[in-house]
């Protein structure tokens, strides 16, 4: 019998749910013996499966191109940003934040502005939408224009979670649910359905974090835990390496953070000075930098 690969979309204390790779087919399964202490398996993971008899068992895990420990889940491709420009307007420093995580975890950012039912000639509400235009698309960030409300953009995004594992990301407001919910109307009657049905636990049993698929190997994630305004996983000295518009210059002091030094010095500062590097983003930088400084230090004191 052939081994079967599939992802693991959900955890039900020791019941793992799978889709199968290239099949619109979600098994049940559990984990072979070796595998049980050795092993902590992820939402997310993709799996090596066997068929023994009528029942289904994990016998090994592919390598995780990534995992988050917050929410608990592995192999994500890409994080698709929501900002909206109603209310609430764009929170900048957040908007970074999940920037960074994704440059150090590997994750492709989209970002994607929803509520664009709402623009209208209001003067503020477009200089927003150009500065993340300018900013973003210029440090190579796709962004994607969206209305959850009317529908416009749906099937853009459709298209470029085609084939992915995407979790969706922004504070509370943007739209979100709105959005997934477009996205997934479907799915989540398969997902619900089929498996409401098979299990007899009780809901308070299953692990927050979980995969919608809408077929095709595209996956949602679906945690609130995402939204987090805390980095938790990054070195301060490292927050540098992950702003792709710093990397083009090298400053005259070699461990140069760009924050305490002088200017002479800092090629960052002076291209902030020369309009090169966005003030606003070098000042959310420093920002960022302190804050994990001060965890740093707080915890090795
Ligand atoms: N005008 C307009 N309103 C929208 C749009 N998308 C969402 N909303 C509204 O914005 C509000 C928040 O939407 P949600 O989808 O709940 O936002 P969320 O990001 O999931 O929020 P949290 O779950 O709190 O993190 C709701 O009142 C939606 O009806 C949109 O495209 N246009
Ligand atoms: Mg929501
Ligand atoms: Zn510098």
């Amino acid at each position: 019998m052939e081994d079967i690969l599939a992802k693991v979309i959900r955890i039900d204390l020791d019941i793992y749910y799978l889709s199968v790779e290239h099949k619109n087919e979600i098994i049940q399964s559990k984990l072979r013996g070796n595998l049980k202490k050795s092993k902590n398996i992820l939402v997310g993971d993709i799996v090596k499966v066997e068929k023994i008899g009528q029942d289904y068992m994990i016998k090994d895990i592919i390598e995780r191109k990534n995992s988050l420990i917050r929410p608990p889940v592995s192999n994500i491709d890409q994080m698709i940003i929501v900002v909206s420009v109603g209310a609430p307007s764009p929170d900048y420093i957040l908007l970074d934040k999940q920037l960074v995580l994704c440059m150090s975890k590997n994750i492709k950012p989209i970002i994607c502005v929803n509520k664009i039912d709402l623009i209208s000639e209001d003067k503020v509400v477009k200089e927003e939408l150009e500065y993340i235009n300018s900013i973003y698309s210029n440090i190579g960030v796709d962004i994607v224009y969206v209305s959850a409300k009317n529908g416009d953009g749906i099937d853009k995004l459709k298209m470029l979670i085609k084939g992915k594992t995407s979790a969706f990301s922004g504070n509370s407001g943007v739209g979100k649910s709105s959005i997934t919910k477009k996205i997934i109307d479907k799915l989540e009657v398969i997902e619900i359905g089929e498996i409401g049905k098979k299990t007899k636990r009780g809901k308070h049993t299953t692990k927050a974090v979980k995969l919608y698929t809408i077929g095709d190997d595209t996956y949602i994630l679906d945690t609130p835990g995402f939204s987090s305004y805390e980095l938790y996983d990054i070195e301060y000295r490292e927050l540098t390496k992950y702003y792709p518009e710093f990397l083009k210059y090298s400053c005259n002091y070699d461990d140069c953070m760009h924050v305490l030094e002088s200017i002479d010095v800092c090629a960052i500062k002076q291209n902030v000075e020369k309009k090169n590097i966005d003030k606003g983003r070098y000042e959310r930088y420093v920002y960022i930098y302190q804050k994990l400084k001060e965890q740093y230090d707080r915890r090795y004191k």
